[in-house]
């Protein structure tokens, strides 16, 4: 009989690797997929749950999603917060660092988290996702701090995400390669299902938000003509799919090879810095980009080096297979000249305070 790899198995096979390993790491993956277990469960009624709704509630559709969006941030909130495995966390629903008490210990690690990103596509039936990443604490006072939370990407110990699909998958890196798991409803268990996921060397799709071309610089607004194959350079054009659900457009790219472009808004676009969050939507993608053969930019280096300053600030974002993300940079690099002010505040603040 074939041996099933369920996602415990996985990930205690990969921690015997590393000798000095406590198994903290290990529990902490473990309580983010049941949380991605429980949130998934709830996903799929919330179908049922409007019909239910209509009966008695007004505006229950937008009240609903509201909730789908709140109970996947308790569901995190109240999986990691008694654990000792975490000292903090941050979560796209609150502004403030979500503090862990004292009392459960402080953990040697910080979960920052995007408990149901694309929200916007519920109501419409179209994949959402959760996107976590965790850092090594870094501070050691009784309880964790910004600083902690704060770093750069490139000093991630995971990142993941989870996509509520066609069926529920779970994406996760510590480094070492990028593994997928699919949840499967009659076990309740997450089985690996995709080991060490590469971007596919021929890419197919670029994913942008065209809608919004009128604000785009013009090396960005070249470089998307140069994705559909305009330039004349023979290059067969890559297909344009998007879905508004970074999880599903990344996923997408990460399986079939591609693209994801969010590039910062100038001329009186609202987005300057684009709109993907820097430290838990960005940091993570970008991650598994790498650990992937892939990699991410916010079209001037790499984004895994940009030292964050606030929880939620945004960034731009090019993150997919590495030829084309490189050729990203080359164009704003060509054309973008007089815009690099406008578009990346936060890197000009960075060179002023001398951290990069
Ligand atoms: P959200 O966290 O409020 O859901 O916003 C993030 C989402 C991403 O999933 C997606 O890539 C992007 O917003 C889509 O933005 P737009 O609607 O401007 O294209
Ligand atoms: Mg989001």
């Amino acid at each position: 009989m074939t041996q099933l790899m369920t996602i415990e198995r996985f990930i205690l096979q990969q921690q015997a690797r590393f000798p000095d390993a406590t198994g903290t790491l290990t529990n902490l993956l473990y309580d983010i997929a049941l949380a991605a277990k429980l949130i998934a469960s709830e996903i799929r009624r919330f179908g049922l749950g409007d019909i239910v709704g209509a009966a008695g509630t007004e505006n229950v559709h937008g009240e609903r999603q509201q909730k789908l969006d709140v109970f996947a941030d308790e569901v995190i909130v109240r999986m990691n917060d008694h654990t000792g495995r975490l000292a903090a966390m941050a979560s796209e629903e609150h502004e403030e660092i979500i503090e862990v008490a004292p009392r459960y210990g402080s953990g040697k690690y910080v979960l920052l988290y995007d408990p149901l990103d694309g929200s916007s596509n519920i109501d419409v039936n179209v994949s959402v996702g959760t996107i976590f990443s965790v850092h090594r604490r870094i501070t050691s006072g009784p309880v964790g701090t910004l600083q902690d939370l704060l770093q750069p990407g490139r000093s991630l110990a995971v990142a993941g995400y989870v996509i509520y699909g066609s069926s529920t998958m779970l994406v996760y890196s510590t480094g070492t390669g990028v593994h997928g798991f699919t949840l499967d409803l009659s076990l309740g268990e997450f089985l690996l299902s995709h080991p060490n996921m590469r971007f596919p060397e021929k890419p197919l799709y670029y994913s942008a938000n065209h809608g919004h071309e009128k604000h785009w610089t013009p090396g960005v607004r070249r470089y998307v003509k140069e994705l559909q194959g305009l330039h004349g350079t023979g290059k067969p054009p890559l297909s344009h799919r998007y879905t508004g659900s970074l999880v599903a457009d990344f996923h997408r790219n990460l399986l079939r090879g591609g693209v994801f472009v969010y590039p910062g808004e100038v001329g009186g676009g609202d987005k300057p810095n684009g709109k993907l969050r820097l430290t838990y939507e960005g940091q993570a993608v970008a991650f598994i980009a790498e650990q992937a053969g892939g990699r991410a930019s916010d079209g001037i280096g790499d984004l895994l080096d940009i030292q964050p300053h606030t929880l939620h600030q945004r960034t731009p974002c090019f993150v997919g297979n590495k030829e084309l993300v490189d050729q990203a940079e080359e164009f704003v690099a060509q054309y973008d000249h007089e815009w690099r002010g406008q578009y990346l505040p936060y890197r000009q603040r960075e060179a002023q305070l001398g951290t990069r």
